[in-house]
């Protein structure tokens, strides 16, 4: 077992997804069962109570690999020191709402946090970004970083792949784990594209495989790009336990390389691969290379399907980038 914990901050931690989050991360799913964690609940002052009680019943769990927690709404204390910050708390849009308020209003706690992090983490801090719009969100936190490295600024994806995975499980009667390969391209909005042309399974192109090109290109797609609608008619709720999951599966891949050679998707800065405007907060196939860092893997043909649906979350993530352009001056 090493040492020294790991410090983890989890914004948002008295929400739906930090309640599933938190005892994942506490159990040692995040950053695997050797790495002892100190867990940072960040929220507004109005959930410290909430807080309280989840931590009492972290501590009810007798997890051995949890060695401490700290409530804090305020940010230096939160995010001081930490190794790992999850940014799942922001603003939800509310009635009548528009989309430009949302991105403004959210972009705020962002800059916020940005700056917080880039003071108190650790140098290396690694960020994902879990609260919507994430990728943007992201864009803007990237964006105060000045001590700590831009390219470890990240939002999540992987909750859009891995939905995409259960379906081609499903349609192919094979396992989840059976499909490999399925990345997602943009923003996590309804324009993003899981790109079935690039996934395999058993070795094996997934759409030869399935051999139905009409419902790759059509409910497949649809039923991913409205999955968390369909939750929420569903549940009355958002997705939770689903989005927790993919955030713990987000770093847990990025920490252990435990997918090395596999694609994952993660919103990651664009260096200008594939035409991406350089610096958004872009999903694209990443391999991890190994513990804790990736790259976009290159090199992969693009048809003219797949290249439309990639022009189109383009655009609409210019268009996010534009919506905030004065708090990226
Ligand atoms: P909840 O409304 O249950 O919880 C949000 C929590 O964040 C609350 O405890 C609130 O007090 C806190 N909060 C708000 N502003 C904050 C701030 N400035 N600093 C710290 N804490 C703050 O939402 P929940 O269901 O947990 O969802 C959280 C976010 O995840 C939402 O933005 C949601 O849209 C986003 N999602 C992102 C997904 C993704 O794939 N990227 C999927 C799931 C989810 O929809």
């Amino acid at each position: 077992m090493t040492t020294s914990p790991v410090r983890v901050a989890v914004t948002g931690a008295a929400g739906n997804i930090g309640y599933s989050l938190l005892f994942r991360i506490a159990n040692g799913d995040l950053l695997g069962p050797n790495t002892p964690v100190i867990i940072h609940l960040v929220d507004l002052p109005q959930a410290a109570d909430a807080c309280r009680g989840v931590v009492m019943e972290l501590e009810d769990c007798a997890f051995p690999l949890l060695h401490g927690t700290v409530i804090s709404s305020d940010l230096e204390t939160g995010f001081g020191d930490v190794d790992v910050a999850l940014l799942v708390g922001s603003k939800p849009r509310g009635p009548g709402m528009e989309r430009a308020d949302l991105l403004k209003d959210n972009g705020r706690i962002f800059i916020a946090q940005g700056q917080a992090i880039d003071a108190n983490a650790k140098e290396d801090v690694k960020v994902l970004v879990v609260g919507n719009p994430c990728n943007t969100n992201a864009l803007i936190a990237k964006h105060q970083a000045r001590r700590t490295n831009p390219r470890n600024y990240t939002a999540m994806t992987r909750l859009d792949q891995n939905r995409a995975m259960a379906q081609l499980a499903q349609k192919a009667g094979v396992y989840a784990a059976d499909i490999k390969n399925l990345a997602v391209w943009g923003n996590h909005s309804p324009t993003m594209f899981p790109d079935f042309f690039q996934a395999q399974i058993h070795g094996k192109p997934a759409a030869d495989v399935i051999n139905d090109a009409e419902w790759l290109q059509g409910p497949f797609l649809k039923t991913v790009q409205q999955r968390g609608k369909a939750i929420i008619d569903a549940r009355g709720k958002s997705s939770a336990a689903s989005a927790a999951s993919a955030a713990v599966d987000h770093i847990y891949s990025w920490a252990t390389g435990h997918m090395t050679g596999d694609y994952v998707s993660m919103a990651v800065p664009s260096d200008g691969s594939y035409g991406i405007p350089e610096g958004l907060i872009f999903s694209f196939p990443c391999r991890i290379t190994s513990p804790w860092s990736y790259e976009i893997v290159q090199g992969i043909e693009i048809n003219d399907f797949a290249q439309a649906a990639i022009q189109k979350t383009t655009a609409e993530l210019i268009e996010e980038r534009d919506a905030v352009a004065e708090m990226l001056g």
